[in-house]
């Protein structure tokens, strides 16, 4: 059975990413959710609350099987693996509980793109993935903190790595090397609860400024390809090469 058409991953493969509604099933998510409220510090029956409420960053909460479903029973990791291909990947861990609480204001701006798995000059050391995945656990409206990415950027991305080292990454997150994503289209994932984004591992990304009424609730996961350690230095070169899902897509 194909999850995908061949048009979207033909999507995937120029633009970068690909979303798809009505992936998370209604039950799973709303355990999650029952999750998540017992973890924020909000009162889920008072809005006023919810604003610029807390936690930031991944909740503690990421371990729980609630949570864990939306990656273990729900077909993410499967259509992940049509994209990268079959037993091309990790097994699955739980997702990251992103939490985008709303500002109370209204002055919405686009926000900067950042890439994954370069963030970290320290440790001297780069790592990517394979498959970015953002499920939509609520609705998210337009300027709603929805997770945003620049069609394109993916390409432009191995681009740059072909003549700059893989920990020059970081750079592009500081915005020190040249602005990519002023180069590129943005696109907002502003869809239903349920939906799903796609995206490969070079595209540059963000959530963005939620300046609507609810707390945007996402979940985030990577699946890694198996044998990344041996490929990721060829990637920028050849980078649809590992994809065996895409290799009959032009
Ligand atoms: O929360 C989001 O939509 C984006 C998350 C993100 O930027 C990341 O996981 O690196």
């Amino acid at each position: 059975m194909s999850y995908f058409t061949n048009e979207e991953k033909r999507q995937f493969k120029q633009l970068g990413f690909v979303a798809k509604e009505g992936i998370i099933p209604d039950d799973i998510r709303a355990r999650a959710i029952d999750v998540l409220w017992d973890t924020i510090e909000a009162d889920r029956d008072d809005p006023e609350s919810w604003i610029n409420a807390g936690p930031t960053g991944n909740l503690s909460c990421g371990k729980h099987d609630d949570i864990g479903a939306t990656v273990h029973n729900t077909a993410v990791y499967e259509m992940a693996e049509e994209l990268a291909g079959a037993g091309n990947l990790k097994s699955p861990s739980n997702p990251l509980c992103k939490m985008g609480y709303p500002t109370g204001h209204d002055d919405w701006e686009p926000p900067s793109g950042h890439l994954d798995g370069y963030t970290d000059p320290d440790r001297s050391e780069a790592w990517t993935f394979a498959v970015g995945v953002t499920m939509n656990i609520a609705d998210v409206a337009p300027k709603s903190g929805g997770f945003t990415t620049w069609k394109g950027s993916h390409e432009k991305i191995a681009e740059h790595f072909r003549s700059h080292s893989l920990l020059t990454g970081y750079d592009i997150n500081k915005g020190d090397s040249p602005d990519i994503a002023s180069t590129c289209e943005r696109y907002e994932h502003a869809a239903p609860a349920g939906s799903v984004v796609f995206w490969h591992h070079y595209m540059l990304h963000s959530a963005s400024i939620n300046c609507g009424r609810d707390i945007r609730m996402a979940f985030v996961t990577r699946f890694s390809f198996k044998n990344l350690h041996d490929i990721m230095f060829d990637l920028p070169y050849n980078t649809w090469g590992p994809w065996e899902g895409l290799k009959d897509i032009d």
